[in-house]
């Protein structure tokens, strides 16, 4: 008998430790793990079969969409209202709420997710990934979703995490206890815990940034990159950019470092690229829950309360002392 644990039985055992868990959950997840097998099959086709290149549609976010992001977010959008556990979901290419229809039975979980995050890797075969979120809707709210109702503070998520389609297929996820992670086995279509409570090393001298975009910042962003390009604690640092931030997360994660995407000129003083509540917040639930940090510079990730459905924030994200060396920079301690 092999002794290797399977992605449900691990939730099982952590369910268990939970006297009032109903299964919702578990099977929220087994439908989720069921979406990123779908996704994870197209994605490794790419370039077999017409799946490359954009769909000649701009998104929500004004960027144009990938035929994968629009199937991943389709496989992602039609199994989860099916999965009898949600209320409701909000996805990245979606300028609105989904409400899971009255023909289905609704729970009181929500989720919310990039379908497929660093898209325009697709056509060059470079690691992609999905990122997920789950909420719990208030104790007492009933009737349909109002937007407002997904609108928490990273702080309240219930679990969050990310597949990642890279040279394999890895599911890293959290619940707030510990942080694990499990590869597939396509062998027999399993994920297989390989990585069991993920502790992100405390400092590191890999920096993760678009430094093209040196221009469009200000002096504290320049600062920041300067301080870790300068080595942190190293000789000299170590410059590591794939374009994915679920990939550059995933190695920042397991080597430490950190992954920076300031605010720049271009997107406006004091926001940032990437999507609070499908990117910035889950990461830094999970970073969080590693040991590590992830603040905007001056204010943790987890405690700010996103405003709209798609904020953008600035995220620095990765190794604790990393994360604390840019808090000093932007509160001016550090000139
Ligand atoms: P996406 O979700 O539309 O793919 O955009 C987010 C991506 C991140 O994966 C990545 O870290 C970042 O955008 C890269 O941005 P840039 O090309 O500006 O460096
Ligand atoms: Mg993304």
């Amino acid at each position: 008998m092999s002794s290797e644990v399977t992605v449900t039985e691990h939730l099982l055992l952590q369910q268990k430790r939970a006297p009032q868990a109903t299964g919702h959950f578990t099977a929220l997840f087994h439908d989720l793990i069921l979406c990123a097998k779908l996704i994870h099959r197209s994605v490794s086709k790419a370039g077999l079969v017409d799946i490359l290149g954009g769909t000649g549609e701009i998104n929500v976010q004004g960027e144009y969409v990938q035929k994968l992001d629009e199937l991943s977010n389709r496989i992602l959008l039609y199994r989860m209202e099916r999965s009898g556990v949600l209320c409701a979901m909000a996805s990245e290419e979606n300028p609105d709420v989904v409400r899971v229809s009255a023909a289905f039975p609704r729970g009181d979980y929500m989720l919310i997710f990039d379908p497929l995050d660093g898209s325009s890797n697709i056509d060059v075969n470079i690691d992609v990934g999905t990122i997920f979120s789950i909420l719990r809707r208030k104790p007492g709210k009933t009737g349909e979703v109002e937007t407002e109702e997904l609108l928490q503070p990273g702080c309240e998520q219930v679990a969050a995490g990310y597949f990642l389609y890279g040279t394999s297929t890895m599911l890293v996820y959290t619940t707030g206890q510990g942080v694990h992670g499990f590869t597939l086995d396509p062998s027999i279509g399993e994920f297989l815990l390989s990585h069991p409570d993920i502790r992100i090393p405390e400092q590191g001298n890999i920096y993760s940034v678009n430094e093209g975009n040196w221009p469009l910042w200000d002096a504290r962003a320049r600062q920041c990159v300067e301080t870790f390009r300068n080595g942190f604690g190293k000789p000299q640092g170590c410059s590591r950019y794939v374009g994915a931030l679920v990939a550059d997360f995933h190695r920042t994660l397991l080597n430490g470092g950190i992954y920076m995407y300031p605010p720049d000129s271009r997107i406006g003083k004091s926001r940032g690229k990437l999507r609070y509540l499908c990117e910035a917040s889950p990461l830094a639930f999970i970073a969080e829950n590693a040991g590590g940090a992830a603040t905007d510079g001056t204010q943790r990730i987890l405690d700010i309360k996103p405003t709209s459905l798609h904020a953008r924030v600035p995220l620095f994200i990765g190794s604790r002392k990393n994360v604390e060396a840019v808090q000093r920079i932007y509160s001016g301690e550090t000139k």
